[in-house]
């Protein structure tokens, strides 16, 4: 069966000392290393936003980041502002093997619709494009790690069993944002629900 890895956001804003920090996101990435070499298909999404995102408290006055706001009919939390394309905080993680990855696809370009799945966005109208490149490749079962397991690894995984692959999340090479307490173990319970595997580590 052909597999691919999946690397999900692993970019600066998102590792300790960034506009949006995973607590311990940086713990991933030596882990996240040893596992490239062993597929022979990796593949990245990336958080590219216009600097003016909906997504981001500061496009709205009197909102903080971690409210809950409507946008275009969605219910959207509030962030800082991150990953603001062609900006460093976007850039990848310090120490991740890029040479490793074949193609990235970027997610959250338009600035009325959030996307923290590498397949869709949050309202499933527009395709970033990656799941009919894993199809064309002939691409069956596919392994996901990066950042954050309560949003867009949770999303990228449900998306991707919904699409029909064989889909297991990488425990060690993940890290989640636990805005609320229990948010990991619970986007691991919804992933798990969904027929999506969890390992520890291959
Ligand atoms: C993410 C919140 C906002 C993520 C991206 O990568 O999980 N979370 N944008
Ligand atoms: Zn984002």
């Amino acid at each position: 069966m052909k597999e691919a890895l999946i690397l999900v956001d692993i970019q600066k804003d998102f590792l300790p000392g960034g506009a949006l920090v995973v607590p311990e996101g940086d713990a991933i990435i030596p882990v996240v290393n040893e596992l490239i070499p062993q597929f022979g298909l990796v593949l990245a999404c990336k958080d590219w936003h216009p600097h003016d995102h909906g997504s981001f408290a500061s496009q709205h006055p009197g909102k903080k980041p971690g409210d809950i706001i409507i946008l275009n009919g969605l219910e959207q939390i509030l962030w800082p502002d991150h990953c603001v394309m062609e900006t460093p905080g976007a850039e990848f993680a310090q120490g991740l093997n890029t040479n490793g990855i074949h193609k990235i696809f970027p997610k959250g370009t338009d600035p009325a619709i959030d996307s923290y799945s590498a397949f869709f966005d949050n309202g499933h109208q527009q395709d970033t494009g990656l799941g009919p490149y894993l199809k064309e490749e002939g691409v069956e079962k596919v392994f996901i790690v990066g950042l954050a397991t309560d949003y867009c690894v949770k999303f990228t995984a449900l998306d991707a069993q919904g699409l029909g692959f064989k889909t297991t999340v990488i425990k060690q090479g993940v890290r989640g944002v636990e805005l609320n307490p229990g948010d990991c173990d619970k986007a691991f319970q919804d992933m798990i629900h969904a027929g999506i595997d969890i390992i520890s580590n291959r």
